[in-house]
């Protein structure tokens, strides 16, 4: 379940948050959760391999894998005091959240602010190749993810 925030307004209707973020050169879907507690990641990619499938052939990506950062991570304050730094990418950023929440501010086209996507659960974003963003964790302090790349070396942060 997503929230956007958006030159003032905060928008929940997945519709309206697509929209509006079409408009901004960012997708934005809901994805139907079929996902049982204490999925392994081969479960994940599994239960998604439709979707997956069907985005990899529209947009390109050639690879998918899963994602996880909670305090038990190696690195855990590291990771996420790099994350919170503004940055882009070579490469599209593309996330479907599978657990947990995050936040990823994102620069807009215009280039004069940035707007929140709080994302959870179901929701599916890229943020395209170049674009500033930065992304932190919500209280819930996890997030695991499914990530879809064209190429794993594309995907540096340029800070
Ligand atoms: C990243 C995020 C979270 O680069 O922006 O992985
Ligand atoms: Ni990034």
């Amino acid at each position: 379940m997503a929230f956007l925030e958006f030159k003032g307004r905060t928008l929940s209707e997945p519709e309206s948050i697509s929209r509006t973020l079409a408009e901004e050169g960012i997708l934005y879907e809901s994805w139907n959760l079929h996902l049982a507690e204490g999925s392994t990641d081969a479960d994940v990619l599994a239960a998604y391999h439709t979707d997956l499938e069907t985005i990899k052939k529209d947009r390109g990506y050639r690879t998918a894998d899963l994602v996880s950062l909670d305090p038990k991570t190696p690195d855990f304050s590291g990771i996420c005091e790099r994350f919170a730094r503004e940055h882009h990418h070579l490469e599209d950023e593309v996330r479907f959240v599978v657990e947990g929440e995050g936040v990823f501010e994102v620069q807009a086209l215009s280039g004069d602010f940035f707007f929140k996507i709080r994302t959870g659960p179901g929701d599916l974003i890229v943020i395209p190749a170049g674009r500033r963003h930065l992304f932190y964790l919500t209280d819930d302090s996890r997030i695991r993810c499914i990530r879809l790349f064209r190429n794993e070396d594309g995907w540096k942060a340029f800070y």
